[in-house]
């Protein structure tokens, strides 16, 4: 029996030295320290011994259990710290190691000249109005006094919705500017910048698809003053503290009087450059007094208010502050020519 105990223990050691996962040493402990395991049966046939021999090999029993129990304790330590070890080596970080690149996106040119422009008008207390996209021939020519057989409306111009009677892609944002007078809340200091469509061939300058920027001031007294003064201010904070503006007489249907405003150019002060095409001035937007038709078909007073409106062309505008040169190119997304801005 004493032989078989130390066989049992040199057996454990040998095995528990070659164990390589902690569940070769879960499968050991059952197996040799367990309920059916080699020493429980060594001490299960202790009843057989004489008096003498039992104290003798129980004593031996327990030596080679509390071994067994060591060595297993051992075993699992060394295993533990080994395995430790393998994970810390596998998350190591080097922190010498260059960072990963962001690449965050920026606006597009179009977006960056669009909010500047909000900004300037919200500076000066102009709300953001805006409307459908899709308009009935009321709000977009009817009540802005161009007739059944103005020009504008030609089928050849305006892209008309077939299905629907008297339904249309909008060709300028002024029916938005409409429908806020139609509200009857007055006064009324508002841009309406937004998305418009023509029947356009696509060109260098012209696209189906494109932006404009309108505003209009309603109230008692306002002047073909208040207008020069806005829009002066407006183009010193796009273009420059030292920006000079001119209005030329023109004709809009929903104006009277109605004019053109230029600016001195940004880019040569008025000398004459390539932006301004040696001009020395840039157009930059149509403007007017608000018909006194287009206020009474809105509800409007016209014997009590007046007021100013104004449109501009977003790409034009954004063509010329950074002399693009085809209006193509807003529109493509091409990631090269984008990253230029
Ligand atoms: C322009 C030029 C001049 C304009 C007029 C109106 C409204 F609704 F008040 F009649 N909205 N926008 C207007 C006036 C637009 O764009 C070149």
């Amino acid at each position: 029996m004493k032989q078989k105990l130390s066989q049992i223990k040199d057996l454990a050691m040998e095995s528990l030295n070659k164990a390589e996962e902690l569940k070769d040493i879960d499968e050991l402990k059952v197996r040799f320290l367990g309920k059916k395991g080699e020493l429980t049966k060594i001490l299960k046939g202790m009843s057989s011994l004489s008096a003498e021999q039992r104290p003798e090999i129980g004593k031996l029993a327990n030596e080679v259990r509390s071994a067994i129990e060591d060595k297993l304790a051992e075993a699992k330590n060394n295993l533990m710290q080994k395995e430790q070890q393998i994970k810390l080596k596998a998350e190591s970080i080097d922190v010498t190691m260059p960072g990963r690149i962001n690449c965050i996106g920026h606006k597009h040119p179009m977006t960056i000249v669009i909010d500047n422009i909000k900004d300037i008008f919200i500076g000066m207390g102009y709300e953001i109005a805006q409307g459908p996209e899709v308009e009935t021939a009321y709000y977009n020519f009817e009540a802005l006094n161009i007739p059944e057989n103005h020009p504008a409306r030609d089928e050849q111009d305006t892209f008309y919705i077939k299905s629907a009677a008297d339904l249309l892609l909008r060709t300028q944002t002024s029916p938005v500017q409409v429908r806020v007078m139609q509200q009857g809340k007055l006064p009324i200091k508002i841009i309406a910048p937004g998305r418009v469509y023509r029947a356009d061939e696509v060109d260098a300058t012209h696209s189906p698809i494109f932006h404009q920027l309108e505003g209009l001031v309603i109230d008692k007294g306002i002047t073909m003053g208040d207008l020069k003064g806005a829009l002066a201010v407006f183009a010193k904070e796009l273009f420059g503290e030292n920006t000079k503006v001119r209005f030329r007489p023109h004709h809009f249907p929903f104006t009277e009087p109605s004019a053109e405003m230029d600016a001195s150019c940004f880019a040569c002060g008025g000398k004459g450059c390539r932006v301004c095409k040696d001009s020395g001035w840039i157009e930059v937007l149509g403007c007017g007094m608000v018909h006194p038709k287009v206020l009474e078909m809105a509800g409007i007073d016209s014997e009590i208010y007046s007021g100013f409106a104004f449109g501009m062309g977003l790409e034009r505008v954004t063509m010329q502050k950074y002399s693009i040169t085809d209006l193509r190119l807003l529109f493509e997304n091409d990631i090269k020519f984008l990253n230029q801005f």
